[in-house]
């Protein structure tokens, strides 16, 4: 039985050395050498063709290669019955809890007007605003969520979140519902998207929510490019509400070279790279689905087709 390896963004040599490190008899194949269909057990994948995996008649898992699996959900073939799993990998949440870090403290600090009078030769001292007084609100609180709004608390930041469930298993304030969207954006001078990508998510991003926000806000998207509505996002802060955005997801991936994104000076744009996955740290999540599969029971991390994530 093997497994069927599908992505252009990952290295197929890499993740190979990875899983038969920890099963070395694994049957590795790169799409679109898949031999003999029925062979294929697992399939794991990022952003796969649609219908790739319409014929496979024994696959048992569809694994992601990521945190997200809306890049799969989309796939109007996908084999019913078939369980797909997320990636839930620690070095991937520590990357995602830097990039947080990062894109907070920097608008904090008001690095991106630094940077412009640098390029002027501005002695430019910027008094910084009490850490106190820059609220963070999340839209998102599942594993990644709350390591990145744990990292930004010890910081100093207060931070809100918002989920589809209320949560009290944690000391961030959790709202949910739209009253709980409505209260979350009202406390938000930093508001970090890091949703789920679903139907009830999609735009979620958009002039009302932006309208929301108090005056000056600044907006963090590290989650999916069509949770955003571009033009709503250039409106809000061309006309003077939002103070600036940090992209690191984009309707359509490469952004292209001329979009107004690249060069809008209060936005900064990142290639998708808040989080990314590394196969030598993956794989042995990825060994253990597949064991867990063949004998039967629920993979880890599985997907609720229902929720979407
Ligand atoms: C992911 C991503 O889902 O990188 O892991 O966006």
């Amino acid at each position: 039985m093997a497994l069927l390896f599908i992505s252009n963004d990952d290295s197929p040599v890499e993740w190979q050395d990875a899983l038969t490190s920890f099963d070395p008899d694994l049957d590795f194949r790169t799409w679109p050498d898949l031999g003999t269909a029925s062979d294929i057990e697992i399939a794991l994948v990022w952003k796969h063709p649609p219908g790739s995996l319409a014929d496979l008649p024994r696959l048992k898992l569809i694994q992601s290669l990521g945190a997200g699996a809306d890049h799969i959900l989309t796939d109007p073939q996908l084999p019913g019955g078939v369980p797909i799993a997320r990636l839930v990998d620690s070095n991937l949440t520590q990357q995602m809890v830097e990039f947080a870090v990062l894109a907070v403290l920097s608008r904090h600090r008001r690095m991106k007007q630094l940077q412009l009078a640098q390029t002027q030769s501005l002695w430019n001292v910027i008094q910084p605003i009490p850490t106190h007084h820059s609220r963070v609100g999340m839209l998102g609180f599942g594993e990644i969520g709350r390591e990145i709004g744990n990292a930004l608390t010890r910081l100093g930041f207060p931070v809100t979140a918002w989920t589809r469930t209320a949560r009290e298993d944690s000391n961030i304030v959790c709202q949910s519902g739209e009253n709980g969207l409505v209260a979350v954006l009202h406390s938000s001078d930093i508001l970090i998207c890091l949703l789920p990508f679903t139907e009830e998510t999609k735009n979620i991003l958009n002039a009302d929510t932006f309208a929301t926000l108090p005056k000056g806000a600044y907006v963090i998207n590290m989650a999916r490019g069509g949770h955003l509505v571009e033009s709503h996002l250039l409106s809000a802060i061309d006309d003077g509400h939002l103070s600036g955005a940090w992209l690191d997801v984009f309707n359509e991936e490469p952004l292209p070279s001329d979009h107004l994104f690249w060069k809008h000076p209060k936005v900064i744009v990142t290639p998708h790279l808040a989080g990314l996955t590394v196969a030598s740290s993956a794989a042995e999540q990825v060994i253990k689905n597949l064991r867990l599969v063949r004998s039967g029971q629920a993979p880890n991390n599985a997907v609720n087709l229902k929720h979407g994530y």
